[in-house]
């Protein structure tokens, strides 16, 4: 792709952005990157993705611990030998869940250490029946633009139904075992019942569906009981699996329930929980990232008075910004899935492509009409953050701890930074605001027309 599109030329490889601040003096960005070298730019745009800042929670006694350990988000290049270790696990979400089926059959003994169980449904990974390929590819445009307008960015076939408590309990029985063995969370989620998430009757329906499949694949009952899940179904992320409940049948893996018995320290010998000491060789968090703030605020950004994107957001009203796409008080920059965009809660490829076509088309308007200086409106953003949270309100999603709230890293202030709207409605109202001289975004001239 680098090449074909000619890329090579403007990207530079193993660079860290250390800082960002945004000078008013004379309307520039300066970018300092690792190596001491520095950049003036006029638009800063930053795609430091909403899920790549590692958690490593601050467990005692880690520094003291003999054997190796590793985040599963910054996994070396080198290969891990797994065979014939002890290793321990911790964390059970779409990551653990992955690597834990993986490598089960690799290592001598598995722990899994887990602190809330997961709904997980099969991945219903399968080579792409060659029809269908044929289909989509003679049907490229049409497929993209049903993505492009759909609720949650995927070319979705079957429309989900209005809800669960309409159908009897056989007929839910059969949609939903129909949509398990197709596979796959988003039409688990997306071609079910629209108020999943909404209604928690409903959501009760699908939440026992799930685990009465865990119940029926796990044949230890105490281990099963363990591994099922009780909170709203689809307020976590929804994840699949390539048998992740039937790795628990295995002799060499074992459950750790750390919610009943957690995690005291890391000892030089392996963890130690309040019901005993796990010896261990190898440990892997699966712990997860300090999600849509993280990784911004792993650069020190500053927009006008020096005031720091953190302080604005942390210490000053809390995370708000203008259609997730930039935010008062810092301007000429712009965010590819920023906070109270559809990002993560979207097929994410279908959102970045559209807020890479929003930014480019405004740099392009801002260039012909001689604008060099671009700010979201305090108001225009205050009223778009409430609104993203009142979306958020109407849903079960508030409910449940996850990352989706901030409540998976100690301190983080709680708060819902993902826009629940849809994918297509967000992008008419981020088209209406372009169509509309950019509405809502204060738009000046301090340059000379020649
Ligand atoms: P997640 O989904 O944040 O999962 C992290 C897991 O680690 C989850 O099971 C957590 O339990 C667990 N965790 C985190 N901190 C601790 C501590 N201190 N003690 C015990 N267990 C802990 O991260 P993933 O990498 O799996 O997935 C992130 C996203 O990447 C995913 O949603 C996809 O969008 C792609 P908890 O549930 O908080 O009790």
């Amino acid at each position: 792709m680098a090449d074909r599109f000619d890329l090579r030329r403007d990207i530079q490889l193993n660079t860290q952005i250390i800082s960002a601040h945004y000078h008013e003096e004379d309307n520039r960005w300066i970018i300092q990157t690792n190596e001491d070298r520095t950049i003036s730019a006029k638009y800063f745009i930053t795609g430091v993705g909403c899920l790549s800042t590692a958690n490593i929670p601050k467990f005692k006694g880690l520094d003291r611990f003999r054997g190796e350990w590793y985040h599963t988000g910054n996994w070396p290049k080198e290969e891990v030998n797994l065979k014939r270790k002890r290793v321990g696990v911790i964390g059970t979400g779409s990551t653990g869940i992955q690597v834990i089926p993986a490598i089960a059959p690799e290592v001598d003994h598995l722990t899994v250490f887990q602190r809330t169980p997961q709904y997980s449904v099969p991945s219903g990974n399968h080579p792409y029946d060659p029809e269908y390929l044929k289909q989509v590819k003679d049907n490229f445009e049409s497929f993209k633009q049903k993505r492009r307008y759909s609720f949650g960015g995927f070319p979705n076939d079957v429309e989900a139904r209005s809800s669960a408590l309409d159908d009897t309990p056989e007929e839910r029985e059969k949609l939903y075992e129909s949509a398990w063995q197709k596979g796959g969370a988003s039409s688990f989620f997306l071609e079910t019942y629209q108020d999943l998430t909404i209604n928690p009757e409903s959501n009760e329906t699908v939440s026992e569906f799930i685990r009465n499949k865990i119940r029926g694949i796990v044949h230890d009952p105490e281990v099963a009981e363990k591994l099922c899940p009780t909170y709203y179904y689809g307020t976590k992320r929804s994840i699949q699996d390539t048998g992740y409940y039937e790795t628990f049948n295995r002799k060499n893996v074992s459950l750790a329930d750390v919610k009943t018995n957690p995690i005291v320290e890391i000892t030089p010998e392996g963890i130690r929980t309040t019901d005993g000491e796990y010896e261990l060789d190898i440990i892997i968090f699966a712990t997860g990232y300090d999600a849509m703030t993280g990784s911004l605020f792993k650069i020190d950004i500053r927009g006008k008075d020096r005031i720091s994107l953190q302080e604005k957001w942390e210490n000053g009203e809390q995370t708000k910004t203008y259609l997730g796409i930039a935010t008062s008080g810092f301007p000429n920059m712009f965010m590819i899935t920023g906070p109270e965009s559809p990002s993560v809660l979207s097929n994410v490829p279908t959102s970045i492509e559209q807020h890479v076509e929003w930014i480019s088309d405004c740099i392009k308007y801002l260039r012909e009409k001689d604008i060099d200086i671009f700010e979201a409106k305090r108001e225009a953003e205050d009223e778009w953050s409430k609104h993203c949270r009142e979306v958020a309100e109407t849903t079960l999603f508030t409910n449940t701890d996850s990352w989706y709230t901030g409540a998976n890293i100690p301190g983080k202030p709680r708060r819902f930074l993902i826009y629940l709207g849809g994918v297509g409605p967000y992008r008419e109202k981020c088209s209406e605001v372009a169509s509309q001289g950019y509405e809502g975004f204060s738009l000046q001239s301090t340059l000379k027309k020649t």
